[in-house]
């Protein structure tokens, strides 16, 4: 935070940021897209939020023990101020969302808010893209933020996973994903920095979410957090000047979700296909072994 200003001065910055201010192209609030695994802080990081902007009394807002039983997915929003909302997108705990391209489809604002839907991967979801036109806004504009826990260690086999997933976040929305790092404290910290360094992330923030159990306010978890939100509208009012309409930039990501789905349906009929041609080489060549005359104990 600069030295400049105190903390009241930039809540209220914060606080009052609007759309209006910049060449918006008619975006007129943020969707702050919050996503990554099950259990890395997405629900705390929410009440963080909250807690540090509201400054009254720690609250929990999102629920940290709700896990989301897996076969419905829901996008969560809460408002923190009249532009900035965050939106918990529970997509990502789910086995496959990756995959499916579920989670592309909510990171890509094209599934409906608030809504508990049933889950359906592949062709399923592009009907449930199509059903959700009519209750998406079109002037939401979309801000991917990738939430991970520092405690959960990051091995170098799960690198090209999780680089994959924040490049396509990138192509999708435009916008090179900001990574939050939670459980700062855990000595891990250093290694997963530098991991996501290299995964060419180019903003990372570390910090130690407020949780039920320890939510007592210290100086450096709040300034933490406000600094984190002044980054972020910087980027904001960077990207949304180099963005097209509202309108064009939703069809855009519908295009790049569906491509994906289209994609990874063919991927799955290609393996089918060779697994099945692998089958029937395999039978064949046992047939042939069965058919061979046995040379070495014929009676005659
Ligand atoms: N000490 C500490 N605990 C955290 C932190 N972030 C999350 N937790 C705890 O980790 C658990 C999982 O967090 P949760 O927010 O439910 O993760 P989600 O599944 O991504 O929403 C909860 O018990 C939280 O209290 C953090 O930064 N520090
Ligand atoms: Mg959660």
């Amino acid at each position: 935070m600069s030295t400049m200003q105190s903390i009241p001065e930039v809540t209220e910055f914060i606080k009052h940021f609007s759309l209006k201010d910049c060449d918006n192209k008619g975006f007129s609030r943020v969707l702050l897209q919050l996503f990554g695994y099950l259990g890395h802080g997405k629900s705390s990081f929410i009440n963080t939020c909250k807690y540090v902007l509201d400054d009254t009394e720690y609250k929990i807002y999102a629920d940290v023990k709700n896990n989301d039983g897996g076969n419905t997915t829901a996008r969560i929003t809460y408002a923190l101020t009249d532009t900035l909302t965050l939106v918990d997108n529970r997509g990502c705990a789910m086995m496959n969302a990756y995959e499916t391209g579920e989670i592309f489809a909510q990171l890509g604002n094209l599934l409906p808010l608030d809504r508990e839907v049933k889950w359906s991967p592949g062709i399923g979801l592009v009907e449930r893209i199509v059903q959700a036109e009519r209750y998406v806004q079109s002037s939401d504009f979309v801000f991917p933020i990738f939430v991970y826990s520092v405690k959960k260690g990051l091995s170098s086999d799960e690198v090209p996973e999780i680089k994959e997933l924040l490049i396509t976040a990138r192509n999708l929305t435009g916008i090179m994903p900001v990574v939050v790092l939670t459980h700062k404290t855990h000595s891990n910290l250093r290694d997963v920095q530098a991991k996501f360094e290299d995964m060419d992330v180019e903003r990372i923030f570390t910090l130690e979410n407020f949780t039920p159990e320890d939510h007592m306010k210290t100086r450096g978890k709040h300034e933490a957090v406000l600094n984190f939100f002044l980054e972020v509208i910087k980027d904001i009012t960077f990207r949304i000047e180099r963005f097209s309409d509202p309108e064009d930039e939703r069809e855009k990501r519908k295009q790049f979700v569906l491509e994906f789905v289209y994609q990874r349906e063919m991927k799955k009929k290609d393996d089918e296909m060779e697994k099945m041609q692998r089958r029937y080489k395999e039978a064949e060549q046992q047939r042939n072994v069965n058919s061979q005359p046995d040379s070495g104990c014929s009676l005659q």
